[in-house]
């Protein structure tokens, strides 16, 4: 499917669609061609028209070079721009929950990607309860899209700056993970995709990386913590066997850079050391370029649509259910709308908001 298009969509369009009676199959061996095909040539037109977001988040000790990983990423082939920080500026400490966006083109298709960059936590004496700013961030972007949802002069387009997926960085000790690395993940990883990244990748050898990948995954997994792309949502066998390879290969063992080298005589990003170049795009010196491919490649539709689908969905739910609904109640009342009746699915309402009663 192309990017943006809700599946749905084709479901609803075969099963009611305009034309042909003839749903028993080979109706349209009968008919001849009904050109139901080109429902992906006109899906692909309106996504080229409105174009979509897609929204990364990085989280992490402090450190292990998240911001640094966000510059790799605007300038790496997703796009070759820069993102304000100057050339040889070094990148400041994050202090603050700050996002940076970028329209990038391909093809006549518009992306708007916005990385949520995050303060990485770790340097306080007391470091409980560290993930609740950003857990607080992630919940008052749903929060944002659930009002447009459930306003009367709703959006066409209800812009999107929901997470669809968290970075979590993990330090390259070569150990286990930190007890602040389970804890956040598994607080969060109800709210949003988890995609755990091992972090420095270059100051491990290749034995040391991938001893270290298989004692994380087995940590995570006695941990009961699930990271994306979630075993419980794989669609069918095909789906199953392709995200088996992919959780076999997590977590990504990046590197991060946002200076450029020349290399056999092309510009390269990479981090100079006494002993060579790392080239973060090179799939022999590190998985940058695997986890950038994962993300927007393969896995940005699927990325969204669990967010949507299951986390926003479990969000949503559980607010409207609030109090007995009465957050829905009162927002009704605030338009002077008389409430409707909790225990009834009302059809004559033009509220796209299923209540059961709690
Ligand atoms: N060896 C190595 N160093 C890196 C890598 N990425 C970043 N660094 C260095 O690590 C230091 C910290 O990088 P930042 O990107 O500021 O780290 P951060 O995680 O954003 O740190 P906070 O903002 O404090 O959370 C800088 O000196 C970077 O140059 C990497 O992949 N390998
Ligand atoms: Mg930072």
């Amino acid at each position: 499917l192309p990017f943006g298009a809700p599946c749905c969509l084709i479901d609803s369009l075969i099963s009611h669609g305009h034309g042909s009676s003839h749903s028993s199959s080979g109706g349209s061996t009968l008919l001849g061609y009904i050109g139901i095909d080109t429902i992906i040539e006109q899906m692909r037109k309106k996504t080229m028209k409105t174009g979509f977001d897609f929204n990364i988040m990085v989280a992490g000790h402090s450190g292990l070079g998240k911001s640094t990983l966000i510059n790799t990423l605007f300038k790496s082939q997703v796009s070759r721009r820069s993102t304000g920080w100057s050339r040889d500026e070094k990148i400041p400490k994050t202090v603050e929950i700050k996002s940076v966006s970028h329209v990038i083109e391909e093809g006549g298709v518009k992306m708007k990607l916005t990385v949520v960059d995050t303060p990485g936590f770790g340097d306080q004496i007391n470091n409980d309860n560290c993930w609740e700013p950003i857990s607080k961030y992630i919940n008052e972007q749903y929060e944002k899209f659930l009002k447009e949802e459930v306003n009367i002069a709703r959006k066409k387009r209800i812009p999107d700056t929901r997470v669809h997926c968290c970075l979590y960085f993990i330090s390259p000790t070569g150990h286990s993970l930190r007890q602040l690395d389970i804890e956040f993940m598994r607080r969060l990883s109800h709210s949003v995709n988890i995609i755990p990244v091992i972090a420095k990748a270059d100051t491990m050898t290749i034995e040391e990386r991938q001893e270290f990948k298989q004692r994380v995954r087995k940590e995570l997994e006695m941990s009961g913590i699930e990271f994306y792309p979630q075993k419980e949502f794989d669609e069918d066998m095909e789906d199953k066997s392709d995200n088996d390879k992919i959780r076999e290969a997590m977590p990504f063992a990046v590197v991060g850079s946002d200076k450029e080298y020349q290399v056999n005589g092309k510009r390269v990003l990479g981090r100079k050391t006494a002993w060579g170049i790392v080239e973060v795009e090179n799939p022999h010196h590190c998985e940058f370029a695997q986890l950038r491919d994962f993300l927007i490649r393969s896995h940005l539709q699927d990325l969204k649509e669990v967010t949507h689908n299951i986390q926003y969905e479990t969000y949503r739910a559980k607010r409207l259910n609030e109090n007995g609904g009465l957050w829905c109640n009162l927002l009704m009342s605030s338009f002077l709308i008389p409430p409707i009746s909790l225990s009834t699915s009302s059809p004559t309402s033009s509220w796209h908001i299923h209540i059961s009663k709690p």
